[in-house]
């Protein structure tokens, strides 16, 4: 079976992280986003995989390029963001035979994905305690019946996870009229097929959508904890690795440091002296982290520095930001609310009782700077020195 990955999304909320690099192509763990849900597709034996490019298409196709893991890879370009089945339909001319639809911003369970494919016509279902936030599945003898787009009144708490096997048939309903919201959804697709075919639910215990900033943390918390401990770079004996910590090599570790697993130390990252890693932390390719510097359960992208006397923690930094010495995020409020954090114009709760800073690329710190908890800086937004930066800019 072929399989289409939709990977056409600019990601817009969860700007500021999406400027330079579309919100598949993000860090979790040792690979972008949209490379689990590839993985998981060519684990459940996808023979192609059919990438659905747009926004930022040229990053996608340079990690991939034409082949990966030996499977072949093709793209198909989305002219504008019409929605998931346009998405979905720009792919059409590449599919012959049933194939699977996958987000590429979705973490699945790669069980479920492999029993998925073995299930076709079928689609992934989790269980949820809100499903009125989701496509709700009513089902009858283990066959769906009907899919209700955030119902107020749900009719069960089994939502539509957003993968599917769909028969070659649906090839001729990919083109479905706008929805209320103005797009082309996949889930009229899959309506359709559940009129004209028995479509299984295949269940699954473990799956997120990324679609705001603090989901990236938590991706990253899914797939960190999934890493055995591996250690190939550099690592001074004056260091103490804890638990599931792997440094790739070209990784260096240097004396006094303290690393508590799960963490990831990527190849070019360089880490202390005296510098104390905890939480499920990434530290991509060419970051640093540097003398007296504490970073707890955070993303550190490409290139990014810490360098001295700084504490990060629950914060997602994007590439080739600089922290001033003595920059320090608070993650906790006084009166232990849930952290909220604004998305596209509107303050939204993370659902965290911990939660720093999100900062787009290249943002610049003065010394000695204080960032609030829920803070997000836009790519480039700098501070000066000594200042409690406390709105966001
Ligand atoms: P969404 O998360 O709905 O859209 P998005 O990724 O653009 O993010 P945002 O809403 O924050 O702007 O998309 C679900 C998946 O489908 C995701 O993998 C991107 C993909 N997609 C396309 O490929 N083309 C489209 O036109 C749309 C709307 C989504």
């Amino acid at each position: 079976m072929k399989a289409v990955v939709l990977a056409a999304g600019e990601g817009t909320r969860i700007r500021p992280l999406s400027g330079s690099v579309p919100k598949p192509m993000l860090p979790v763990a040792d690979r972008p986003l949209v490379a689990h849900t590839v993985d998981a597709a060519i684990d459940a034996g996808a023979e192609e995989i059919v990438l659905v490019v747009g926004y930022e298409a040229d990053t996608v196709r340079e990690h991939f390029e034409d082949s990966y893991r030996g499977v072949p890879i093709t793209y198909a370009v989305q002219e504008g963001q019409d929605g998931t089945a346009d998405a979905v339909n720009a792919a059409s001319e590449h599919l012959d035979g049933s194939f699977a639809v996958l987000n590429g911003d979705n973490l699945y369970d790669p069980a479920a994905i492999d029993a998925l494919f073995d299930a076709c016509p079928a689609v992934c279902a989790v269980e949820v305690e809100n499903p009125s936030n989701y496509g709700v599945l009513s089902t009858e003898d283990d066959t769906i019946v009907d899919i209700v787009e955030k119902p107020a009144d749900p009719p069960t708490n089994l939502a539509n996870a957003g993968a599917y096997a769909f028969p070659e048939r649906a090839r001729e309903w990919l083109e479905v009229p706008a929805s209320e919201r103005g797009e082309h959804e996949i889930t009229d697709v899959l309506a359709r097929v559940i009129d004209e075919f028995a479509v299984t639910p295949v269940t699954t215990d473990r799956w997120m959508d990324v679609g705001r900033p603090w989901e990236l943390l938590e991706a990253n918390e899914w797939k960190l904890g999934d890493l055995n401990r591996r250690i190939e770079g550099e690592v001074s004996d004056a260091a103490q690795l804890e638990g599931d910590v792997v440094v790739e090599e070209g990784a260096t570790v240097k004396p006094g440091v303290v690393i508590e697993g799960p963490a990831l130390i990527r190849s070019g990252a360089t880490v202390g002296p005296n510098a104390y890693v905890r939480g499920a932390t990434l530290v991509d390719e060419g970051a640093s982290v540097g003398n007296a510097v504490e970073i707890k359960n955070s993303v550190l992208s490409r290139g990014t520095s810490v360098s001295h006397l700084s504490y990060v923690g629950d914060s997602v930094l994007g590439r080739n930001v600089n922290f001033g010495a003595g920059t320090t995020v608070a993650n906790l409020r006084h009166d232990d609310e849930a952290i909220k954090f604004t998305v596209k114009g509107e303050r939204l709760s993370t659902g965290r009782r911990k939660f720093g800073v999100v900062a787009g690329d290249e943002v610049k710190t003065g010394i000695n700077t204080s960032l609030t908890p829920g803070l997000k800086l836009d790519a480039g937004a700098t501070s000066r020195p000594g200042e409690v930066v406390e709105r966001d800019r």
